[in-house]
């Protein structure tokens, strides 16, 4: 059988997706909205404070398109943690007034592909770094779950090491050229979700987005090995935006 590649994970993830009812939130009184958003906004500020503190990191976008109109993104060092934060918006006076529409629950993974022989990669302060990644604030993000094909002659899992390793770091390559337009979390979450890996990508500029992932199409990895689950796509929510951002 093929050798397994080894991978480094970090802090737990939570994509949470939700939709308003714009309807029953338009029908409640200007006391219970004013107090839903100002409660939302506390959480958020909580969430800013573990963010300081490196204990984990979060990221509010308002979604584009049918699928949600509000997406949190969370990190935590343990499920547990990623729980009581999710627990947290749920039982938020906010919450009432959404469904979830998707959600995701992975943790972040670095895996060991591009790795030179002799390297240590745990022990560099880079690699700790991006396993607890504080997530950017940049204007767009866009999240997609996604797995290696397993059919026929395109099966990843028989591939053997120096092959994936080969495509992966063609891969890589084209990842290179968004450096400082995209910044991506490859996220793990076999045994925790429905799909093999969740990508999300935060950008600048919304073009990059789509200009990379057509770009990546044509890798071989992609192009033979990739499948690709729903994507959501938003802009970023500041705090203080949230009073416009759910004004009625
Ligand atoms: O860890 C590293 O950054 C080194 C190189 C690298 C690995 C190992 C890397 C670089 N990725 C890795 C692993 Mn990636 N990535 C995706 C997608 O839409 C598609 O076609 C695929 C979705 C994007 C857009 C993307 C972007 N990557 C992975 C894995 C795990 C595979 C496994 O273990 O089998 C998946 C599923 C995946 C998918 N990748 C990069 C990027 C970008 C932008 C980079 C360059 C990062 C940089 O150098 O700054």
């Amino acid at each position: 059988m093929a050798e397994a590649v080894e991978t480094m994970d970090g802090w737990y993830c939570l994509h949470d997706l939700r939709r308003i009812n714009w309807g029953a939130w338009k029908a409640a009184s200007n006391q219970t909205r004013e107090a839903a958003m100002t409660e939302f906004q506390s959480l958020i500020s909580n969430w800013e404070t573990i963010d300081e503190a490196k204990i984990g990191s979060h990221a509010v976008y308002t979604m584009i398109g049918h699928k949600a109109d509000l997406m949190m993104m969370i990190l935590r060092p343990t499920m547990k943690e990623l729980n009581e934060a999710e627990l947290a918006f749920n039982k938020s006076a906010l919450a009432a007034f959404t469904t979830q529409t998707y959600s995701y629950v992975s943790v972040v993974e670095l895996s060991k592909y591009t790795v030179k022989e002799g390297e240590n990669p745990e022990e560099s302060p880079g690699t700790q770094a991006r396993l607890r990644p504080r997530l950017p604030k940049w204007e767009h993000i866009c999240f997609y779950p996604m797995d290696k094909r397993r059919k026929g002659d395109e099966n990843w899992y028989t591939l053997p090491m120096e092959e994936r390793r080969r495509l992966m770091y063609e891969h890589s390559m084209t990842g290179r050229k968004y450096a400082g337009k995209i910044r991506q979390i490859i996220t793990g979450s076999m045994g925790f979700d429905d799909w093999e890996w969740s990508v999300t990508l935060f950008a600048k500029d919304a073009l990059d987005i789509k200009k990379l992932v057509y770009e990546m199409r044509f890798d071989e990895v992609s192009a033979k090995y990739g499948e690709f689950g729903a994507f959501y796509v938003g802009n970023i929510l500041p705090k203080d935006d949230v009073p416009v951002f759910l004004h009625v």
